[in-house]
């Protein structure tokens, strides 16, 4: 059967109607799903409008600078738990932990003090795990994981395609063991939409698909002949509105943005535990 891309997107008003969203999307049947408003629209929209201020100071780190096109501004870690341009198989477990460190003193002072970003994230997540608690992991030496991090897509840059099955990776030697690794979920809520691209394109096409079209090359993605033998889609997303995306399963790039206004994103990554009574999340 031909694989077609199974998407929601719902007002945090009818969320209930996704309650058990992380367990459908492990089970193959979901593959994206948005929901309008999740987190305050307004509250998110005015720290997106700070932190495209040339002026905002922000010590943003540009892990694919060596990319221009795909040269993504990070804050909350200097070392995402991804390939980048500048440590394709990802960097070390350890190098990761103790940029985590740095994880409150990046983010702290952005949203007034009522508003705990982590706990939202906790408190939102956990409207569509069936009622499993939602935590952010902890290493085997009491380091914490980064919980989520924010990012700038400014003028011309983009995220091309690709897949998020990272457990193979170093950084996740401890990590995978303890999680359901059949997918890897992203949760990305959105602080400032660009006036043009920035959307989210979703394919039907995974890591098991076969014959995947590559350039001759055999390593970039041939985006035209993807676009034209797979199922996809694409939507646009406001400040507060939320994704869930199955991105260890499905192919998906973000559009490069043009015009003078930046895409500004915050999130992570979302998975089960193995005993299937938590979900964690991290970035
Ligand atoms: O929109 C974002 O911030 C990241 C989107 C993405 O490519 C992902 O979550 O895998």
């Amino acid at each position: 059967m031909v694989r077609k891309i199974r998407s929601a997107d719902v007002d945090v008003a009818d969320a209930g109607r996704l309650a058990d969203a992380v367990d459908r999307m492990y089970a193959d049947e979901l593959d994206v799903v948005v929901i309008r408003r999740a987190l305050d629209p307004e509250r998110l929209a005015s720290v997106g409008e700070y932190l495209d201020r040339e002026d905002s100071n922000t010590g943003w780190a540009r892990p694919n600078q060596r990319m221009p096109l795909e040269d993504i501004q990070v804050l909350g870690s200097d070392i995402p738990a991804t390939p980048t341009y500048s440590a394709p198989t990802g960097a070390s477990l350890d190098s990761y932990l103790e940029s985590a460190k740095g994880h409150h003193a990046a983010i702290d002072g952005l949203f007034d003090s009522g508003f705990n970003v982590a706990d939202e994230f906790r408190r939102v997540l956990g409207q569509f795990a069936s009622g499993r608690a939602v935590d952010v992991p902890v290493a085997d030496d009491g380091r914490q994981y980064v919980p989520f991090t924010i990012r700038r897509l400014a003028d011309g840059r983009q995220i091309g395609l690709h897949h998020d099955y990272h457990y193979p990776l170093a950084l996740y030697s401890q990590l995978a063991p303890k999680l359901d690794t059949r997918t890897l979920i992203s949760f990305v809520v959105t602080l400032r939409t660009p006036l043009a691209g920035g959307e989210l394109f979703v394919y039907a096409v995974t890591p098991q698909t076969p014959d995947p079209p590559k350039m001759p090359n055999g390593f970039q993605w041939d985006l035209e002949a993807v676009e034209k033998r797979f199922d996809w889609t694409s939507c646009q997303t406001n400040p507060g509105d939320l994704f869930l995306l199955a991105s260890g399963r499905c192919l998906h790039r973000i559009g490069r943005v043009a015009g003078p206004r930046a895409r500004v994103s915050m999130g992570g990554f979302l998975a089960l535990d193995k005993d299937d009574r938590h979900v964690l999340y991290w970035s």
